[in-house]
């Protein structure tokens, strides 16, 4: 095709141009940032402010100014568990306040009354290709439910620019009060015949998920979810998908809109479908060994093999971090505490011996630790769910919580429309060489 064998033609002198100038003039400022940060993805670049969370890259994320710990610990719990509810994560990221049970239970009992879900979505979703994967179905059910948007039908009543958040916390509510059922739904459709579960009104956001897909008598899987939920809610304001919400919301699309491209982003391998990735890698490495645990040895010569060969070893490295993810350790935690002999999660812990070491000696990987992707599909295998392709809408209704709590904020501080700026190759090269 023409149009192919144009762009082959060109390459090698575009791509020698970029490697020039990255080589050579990577230090040279355009306004505040540099050719490399320029080609190198804005790494590090501060464009963002939020209050609802921080990653330091030395301690991990901070939510409300709470660690992983201190949420885990302060949250209040479910009834007869000793996980959190959902609800008063959510009240945490809206309000900044540590809720009171009262607290959670409301926004619990808001979830409850909001969360029926019109059946024109499950249709849609019955008609879809059974091979579609599960992030496209869950990110195609959030925007079939833009029709009921409240922010757009105040917006075209003409509603005041202070007052657009609370249509957009109302948009919120009603989005994340049926995102578990949506999953469910997905889950059930995919894997257990389409048979599902109705809500249980005595559960929580979290437990009701794992009774939706046939769990409710699993207790452990319950509270499995709760830890999950609350670990994978929000990651500050700058990764690919809490970014491209924000991104997309500045130009007051709703929350629907902005909630459905935050997951097209999450389900890219880099970042939330690494948690897929990470399963099918692990699965693929107890094969490699006959079933058997390697030793050390063994499991080091392989890694290096395949970061030899150019692969990426799902589960470890992070743009910001440079510690073991506190996320990976709560999850650790939970595995050592509830499946300790499980085969794979002896796995999990032998690459977290061995896997850092190796990495390091590959001066270009900043982060050698593992992330949160690094364990949390073995936990669902552990507990049945070992269909992996879905394990990214387990990390996207759960991230919805953050993203929804971001733009509601976005809008009552008026933040406005975001538009940075591009330049050609010729501009930056003409600005190095003095022109
Ligand atoms: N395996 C192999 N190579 C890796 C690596 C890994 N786990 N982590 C980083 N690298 C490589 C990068 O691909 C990059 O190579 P090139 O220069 O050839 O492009 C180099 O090391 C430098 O990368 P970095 O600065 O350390 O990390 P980035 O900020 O560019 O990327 C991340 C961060 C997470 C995308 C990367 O570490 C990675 O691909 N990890 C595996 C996928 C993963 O687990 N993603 C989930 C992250 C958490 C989440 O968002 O859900």
């Amino acid at each position: 095709m023409k149009i192919r064998d144009k762009i082959a033609a060109q390459l090698p002198g575009w791509r020698e141009r970029v490697r020039k100038l990255v080589k050579e003039h990577g230090d040279y400022k355009v306004g505040d940032v540099t050719v490399e940060q320029i080609y190198g993805g804005i790494r590090g670049v501060q464009i963002q402010v939020t209050d609802i969370s921080y990653v330091d890259p030395m301690q991990g994320i901070r939510l409300r100014g709470y660690t992983i710990p201190e949420v885990l610990k302060l949250l209040p719990k479910a009834q007869g568990s000793e996980y959190p509810m959902a609800g008063g994560l959510y009240y945490l990221l809206m309000v900044d306040e540590m809720p009171t049970l009262e607290d959670a239970l409301e926004v619990e009992g808001e979830w409850k009354a909001r969360s029926a879900i019109p059946s024109y979505v499950y249709k849609l979703l019955r008609d879809m290709p059974p091979d579609t994967h599960p992030m496209t179905l869950f990110t195609q059910c959030i925007l079939a439910l833009q029709n009921s948007s409240v922010f757009v039908r105040q917006y075209q009543e003409g509603i005041a620019k202070v007052d657009y958040w609370e249509s957009y916390l109302e948009d919120s509510l009603n989005l994340t009060a049926k995102v578990p059922v949506l999953a469910a739904f997905i889950y059930n459709l995919k894997y257990r015949d389409g048979k599902m579960d109705t809500p249980n009104p005595a559960l929580d956001w979290s437990a009701n998920f794992a009774h939706m897909i046939g769990r409710e008598d699993d207790l452990e899987y319950q509270d499995l979810c709760r830890l999950f939920f609350v670990l994978h809610s929000d990651h500050e304001g700058a990764n690919v998908s809490a970014h491209t919400s924000h991104l997309v919301s500045s130009a007051l699309s709703d929350a629907y809109y902005a909630c459905a491209a935050a997951m097209t982003g999450l389900a890219g391998p880099l970042h939330g479908l690494a948690n897929q990735e990470c399963l099918r890698w692990l699965l693929n490495v107890r094969d490699y060994f006959g079933g058997f645990l390697p030793t050390p040895n063994q499991l080091e010569t392989y890694a290096h093999e395949l970061l030899k060969a150019g692969r990426v070893i799902p589960g470890y490295g992070h743009a910001v971090l440079r510690i073991t993810d506190p996320r990976f350790t709560a999850q650790y935690e939970f595995a050592q505490r509830h499946l300790p002999e499980d085969d794979l999660f002896k796995l999990v812990d032998l690459i977290y011996q061995v896997l850092p070491g190796v990495l390091k000696r590959y001066a270009k990987i900043k982060n050698t630790f593992p992330n949160v992707d690094a364990i949390n599909g073995t936990l669902q295998y552990h507990y049945g769910v070992r269909e992996y392709e879905f394990y990214t809408v387990l990390f996207g209704l759960s991230r919805i919580l953050g993203i929804t709590a971001h733009a509601v904020w976005a809008r009552a501080l008026g933040k406005p429309i975001e538009r940075p700026k591009s330049l050609t190759t010729k501009m930056l090269e003409d600005m190095v060489s003095g022109k």
